[in-house]
């Protein structure tokens, strides 16, 4: 830990850590997402699809996210329910223009709120309606529709719209998830 750390630390300025489960089918765009939410010199320039899962970093202007990104693959999925109990919000990323899989996505929606790890607490959920900047690409509103978001009543939740590859609308969902964190720690 630098100095600066160890001081901001001290004087209680130090970012509180959440943390954060990434899901969603594969392909969506997890791992782009959270790679553009870090500082540019922290940034890959190749993603690779994730194996099992992987642990990264980012911060907001005053959270600090550890994030598990979750490989979406079928097989990796009873490897997600282990670190359910640990997080503290979810990031639930969309392909908006794969709609073949919508209601695979919606189905794996389902499975999650309804594990007892989930379930019953009120953990906040960000939604990414992502690759928007595909010509095919569903809007956030359709896709909420798709996915039955209104049906949520007991966790708040929220979809934006998103191009990782560009990172438009990624800022925007992150300030929701830490009002909503912040109002809960
Ligand atoms: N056009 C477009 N492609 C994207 C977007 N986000 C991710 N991708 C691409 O989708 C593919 C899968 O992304 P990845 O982050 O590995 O998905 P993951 O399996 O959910 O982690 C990659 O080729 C990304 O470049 C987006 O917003 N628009
Ligand atoms: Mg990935």
């Amino acid at each position: 830990m630098g100095l600066l750390d160890r001081l901001s630390g001290l004087l209680g300025l130090k970012k509180k850590e959440v943390h954060v489960l990434c899901l969603g089918l594969d392909n969506s765009g997890k791992t782009t997402i959270i790679n553009k939410l870090k500082p540019t010199n922290a940034q890959s320039q190749d993603i690779v699809p994730t194996i099992g899962f992987s642990i990264q970093k980012f911060k907001s202007s005053s959270l600090s996210f550890t994030v598990f990104d979750m490989s979406g693959q079928g097989r990796y999925r009873n490897l997600w329910e282990h670190y359910y109990k640990e997080g503290q919000a979810i990031i639930f990323v969309i392909d908006s223009s794969d709609k073949l899989r919508m209601v695979v996505a919606k189905e794996e929606l389902r499975t999650l709120l309804n594990h007892p790890d989930i379930k019953h607490r009120r953990i906040p959920i960000l939604f990414f309606a992502n690759k928007m900047d595909l010509r095919d690409a569903l809007t956030s509103v359709k896709v909420s529709q798709l996915l039955c978001l209104e049906d949520i009543k007991d966790k708040p939740w929220h979809i934006c719209a998103s191009d990782a590859i560009k990172g438009e609308g990624l800022q925007e969902g992150v300030d929701w998830l830490q009002d909503k964190v912040r109002s809960h720690l």
